[in-house]
């Protein structure tokens, strides 16, 4: 039978039949997908083939995909993860207190969904938190994605309503991530109430999150409509890209850079006639955004 995995706890899986009955399978065998070294061969989303003859399903088979988006471990070199197959967008979840989400992470995120050619929303959460200092940033943040083609929204999944976000899930299958404690869960469980997450407290010590989802799964909201809850991440290692192709990833930067008098040699960091540290002096590149740059062609880790 097909089906769609739904939840993945590394050796077992819900499984989705397209008979609508939700099956707890192992995978059976072997499965290799060709050219990918990962930690997990089966992903949420993964459209798979069941074999119902034992009391455990079996997947015997994943279908091709049509997208997938990964996660280098930071722990383990060489590994990289699955966050899941077959989305749509990546809404990335973020704070500007309680944890406070730095700018380095926003871009790495961003840039390994570009990578994937997956469409990015940001959800500026906890607004009820924030001071006037902070919507002062808020509002920069917001023009500056904005710009980039990035959706924001700004809101508090505690207390408003999240009917905007929930328009913007329509027919697609979103994936939800952020560091722990940022609301994704809250957010979700506000949107639906069936998807009845867990949610967790922030340490009073270190203002982070306890990491209260620990399995990616995901949820049907309407037809054709799918999120993904995810557990929180503390760094987004960026899968192997040379230095070439990360300003490709920074779409204020991607055609711009064929000016550069060193054409595609150019990596952007000291080289005379540069457009975009041009582009940087004359304000229309943000300031932060070329430093996450040069932080990533710099190979600088992940934790900034
Ligand atoms: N003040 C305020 N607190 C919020 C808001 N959204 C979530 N919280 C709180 O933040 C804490 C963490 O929420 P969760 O939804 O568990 O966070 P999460 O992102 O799912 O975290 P992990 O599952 O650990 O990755 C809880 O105490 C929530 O009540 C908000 O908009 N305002
Ligand atoms: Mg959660
Ligand atoms: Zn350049």
């Amino acid at each position: 039978m097909e089906g769609i995995v739904m939840r993945s706890t590394g050796s077992f899986y819900d499984v989705m039949g397209i008979d609508g009955v939700k099956y707890n399978c192992r995978v059976r065998g072997k499965i290799r997908l060709e050219g990918i070294k990962e930690t997990n061969p089966v992903a949420v989303g993964d459209h798979v083939l069941i074999d119902l003859e034992q009391d455990i399903g079996s997947i015997t088979e994943i279908m091709p995909r049509r997208n997938h988006i990964l996660r280098k471990s930071v722990k383990k070199t060489g590994h990289s993860h699955v966050l899941a197959a077959n989305i749509d967008q990546l809404l990335l979840v973020v704070t500007l207190a309680l944890p406070r989400t730095s700018l380095g992470f926003i871009d790495r995120c961003l840039v390994s969904a570009e990578a994937f050619r997956i469409p990015q929303v940001l959800v500026f959460n906890k607004k009820d938190l924030v001071d006037d200092e902070g919507l002062q940033l808020l509002e920069e943040l917001t023009k500056l994605y904005t710009g980039i083609d990035v959706s924001c929204f700004s809101i508090s999944a505690k207390y408003d309503d999240p009917s905007e976000i929930r328009e913007i899930l329509k027919r697609k299958t979103t994936l939800v991530a952020g560091h722990s404690g940022v609301g994704k869960s809250t957010l979700l469980n506000k949107i639906s109430p069936a998807i009845n997450q867990p949610i967790g407290d922030i340490s009073d010590f270190s203002e982070k999150g306890k990491h209260t989802t620990t399995f990616a799964e995901m949820f049907p909201l309407d037809e054709n409509t799918f999120v993904i809850d995810t557990p929180g991440v503390k760094e987004w290692g960026l899968v192997d890209m040379n230095q070439q192709e990360i300003s490709d990833y920074f779409p204020e930067m991607r055609d711009l850079r064929l000016m550069c008098k060193f054409g595609s040699r150019c990596l952007h960091i000291n080289e005379p006639k540069c457009a975009i540290i041009d582009a940087v002096q004359n304000g229309s590149i943000a300031l932060s955004r070329y430093e996450n740059y040069l932080s990533m062609a710099l190979g600088e880790d992940n934790r900034k």
